[in-house]
């Protein structure tokens, strides 16, 4: 195998006070933080398509960076080459997991999508054959449903019967590689499932249509073995100026609906919450709350520029709370998905490494700052104490037990004829106490 990175040296922990571009300044992967190791806290995933495919073309303007990898672009060589050199990226980085779209693996056939399909075949063999031996294995796969022209109207939610039949045979394709490749999951972000107007979409049959496609997905996928987690990736807009997985209580209102939250979880995107006008670790609570946190996709946006801008992560405030519901949890059965990319000046194979470190350690140490405000313990306790009315009064266990009845509740506020002030919220001494455990 040619190296393509052959300039860049294998990438080790080397501590806070380094200074060395190519070493972690955070991430351990051995060191044991509340009871795991950090990468077991963090399994992190290389996103195929940003990190080997995306040469940084824009709405504006051609790519900058060169992802040929030594072939041409659109042949299966290519492929192959893209396959060799994200192996040797991984496992310089120490990363265990990456995460693809069909059409990120091969070049798909405009013709005849039984030549996609033995392409998959192909290049799903020589992915195995490469990474025997290695710790790499795939975390999710998903099929790309809206790329490809005949997703105009997209995929389950589409108006035409043809092309419905078109987004079940890739789900069906990109299940299959997965549960070969080993993946631990299979996302549905619903790319184009969504509208412009209201004015010329039937919205009831399209909800109905994306569920029953959901539903013949987790049909076929446990007909085939598939284990894992099915998971849908919420997203407000963009693509669409409305998608219908909004937010994260709204896909699991959905989920729910349609009798498919046994099989669904869902798959957190950092950009797509702010997207929502959310913050990431919102998006996460409320998942999390209702035992829908599968997944992470690890990025950040940018709160001047209104979309997915895909950054890597550096907002150390982000992931401390981040890491905190993700403790808070108990963990992920999925991983940390980089779906992120280079800014568009910076196109070079070094940047690539620059770019994962900076993940990498902005959720290394957003897990480290985590674990010490529980340790700390002062917030907790502060929430704890917040709702004390509700164990320490006979009334406030009478509401959590449901053995209140709307009468006697009404008769007690009569008898005290005006409540006492809830407490202080204390928001800006909570956010120091955080600042002192991020600064210590
Ligand atoms: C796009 C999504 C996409 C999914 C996978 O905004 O983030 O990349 O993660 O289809
Ligand atoms: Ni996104
Ligand atoms: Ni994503």
């Amino acid at each position: 195998m040619s190296a393509f990175f052959a300039s860049i040296p294998q990438i080790a922990y080397e501590g806070p006070a380094s200074k060395n571009p190519f070493a972690f300044k955070y991430y351990d992967a051995e060191k044991v933080i509340m009871g795991k190791k950090m990468k077991e806290h963090l399994p992190f995933a290389m996103a195929w398509w940003h990190n080997l495919c995306a040469n940084g073309k824009d709405m504006f303007g051609e790519g900058t960076a060169d992802k040929s990898f030594g072939a041409k672009p659109g042949t299966m060589e290519h492929a192959k080459a893209k396959v060799d050199a994200g192996i040797e990226f991984m496992q310089k980085l120490g990363i265990e997991y990456y995460c693809f779209h069909d059409v990120d693996l091969v070049p798909e056939d405009s013709e005849d999508i039984n030549v996609t399909n033995a392409r998959l075949d192909e290049i799903s063999d020589y992915i195995l054959e490469k990474t025997k031996g290695t710790n790499i294995k795939c975390l999710w796969g998903t099929a790309n449903m809206f790329n490809n022209p005949r997703f105009m109207n997209g995929a389950g939610s589409t108006n035409s019967a043809e092309v419905y039949c078109f987004a079940a045979a890739q789900i069906k394709k990109a299940l299959d590689i997965t549960v070969k490749l080993g993946g631990r999951g299979y996302v549905f972000w619903g790319g184009r499932e969504g509208y412009e107007t209201l004015l010329n979409t039937d919205v009831k049959l399209e909800q109905e249509n994306i569920a029953n496609l959901m539903r013949m997905a987790v049909e076929y996928g446990r007909s085939i073995g598939f284990t894992g987690d099915f998971l849908i990736e919420p997203k407000p807009k963009e693509p669409m100026k409305h998608q219908y997985d909004f937010d994260a209580a709204t896909a699991i209102g959905f989920l729910r609906q349609y009798g498919l939250d046994k099989d669904f979880k869902l798959n957190i995107e950092a950009n797509h919450a702010t997207l929502a006008g959310h913050t990431f670790q919102h998006e996460l609570r409320i998942s999390a709350i209702n035992g829908m946190l599968g997944s992470i996709d690890a990025n950040q946006g940018d709160m001047l520029l209104g979309w997915d801008t895909d950054e890597f992560p550096f907002n150390v405030y982000d992931t401390t709370l981040a890491m905190y519901e993700v403790l808070k949890a108990g963990g992920i059965n999925g991983g940390f998905n980089f779906d992120s990319k280079n800014r568009r000046p910076s196109n070079t194979f070094e940047d690539m490494f620059h770019a994962y470190i900076l993940g990498m350690d902005t959720f290394a140490l957003g897990l480290i700052k985590a674990a010490a405000m529980i340790e700390d313990g002062r917030i907790d306790e502060f929430v704890k104490q917040r709702y004390a009315s509700y164990t320490d009064t006979e009334i406030g266990r009478k509401i959590r037990n449901h053995s209140a009845t709307l009468a006697e509740l009404a008769d007690c506020a009569a008898q005290m004829k005006k409540p006492a002030y809830p407490a202080s919220g204390r928001q800006e001494l909570l956010e120091q106490v955080m600042n002192e455990v991020l600064f210590k």
